[in-house]
């Protein structure tokens, strides 16, 4: 199996710490975004969609969609358990990834690409004000579920985790912060800064 990547882009992050948390080690090929490799005939042949992450399988086959990718390799490597163990504790991991991905970092991801696209996209104010708003509203809901944690979903690490991080670090390193009021996201973040899946 072979992963496409890039660094700091957030899709692509969510997969590598998921990959580090598990201590799975996978070959990876570097795709370089802001050089347009994504747009390349022989990228565009594995991901018609120009995206990544993108999971080469040994049949030659290639999977698309970061969750989908995460699910898979949760399949092929139990342990340790990243969508929790029993029916509502996974359900539990799978809601609040939702929450994290679509409300987080699905919405920093845009605000970053009409504030300051790494991409070079142009600026788009009225896109950037209104994912600012959903942004707000998500944190609204996913602060008081994270509670004192120590993660997202409780006491375990899950595939939350790591969506979550890679959204809130998208977001710092295009300078889009996020809101103290919302301290125990704050509070989550110093914790898991201090993982090996994402230190240094
Ligand atoms: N839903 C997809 C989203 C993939 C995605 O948007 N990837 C971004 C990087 S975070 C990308 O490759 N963008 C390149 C482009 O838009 O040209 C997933 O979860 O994998």
């Amino acid at each position: 199996m072979k992963l496409y990547t890039f660094f700091v882009a957030p899709n692509p992050t969510k997969v590598n710490v998921f990959l580090a948390e598990k201590g799975i080690e996978l070959e990876r090929e570097i795709v370089s975004l802001p050089e347009g490799g994504q747009r390349t005939p022989e990228f565009l042949a594995r991901n018609p969609a120009g995206r990544l992450p993108v999971l080469e399988l040994d049949d030659g086959t290639y999977l698309t969609e970061s969750l989908a990718i995460i699910e898979f390799l949760e399949e092929l490597h139990p342990d340790p358990p990243m969508i929790g163990t029993t029916p509502v504790e996974r359900a539990r991991a799978r809601e609040l990834e939702r929450i994290c991905d679509l409300g987080v970092l699905l919405a920093i991801a845009r605000i970053v690409h009409a504030t300051n696209s790494p991409l070079g996209l142009p600026p788009q104010p009225e896109i950037a004000r209104s994912f600012r708003e959903i942004l707000e509203r998500n944190l609204d809901v996913l602060d008081p579920r994270i509670g004192d944690g120590p993660f997202v979903a409780g006491d375990r690490v899950t595939v939350a985790d790591c969506t979550l991080w890679a959204g809130l670090a998208f977001g710092s390193w295009r300078s889009v912060e996020i809101d103290p009021r919302y301290e125990n996201v704050a509070a989550w973040r110093e914790r898991f800064a201090k993982r090996p899946s994402v230190a240094g």
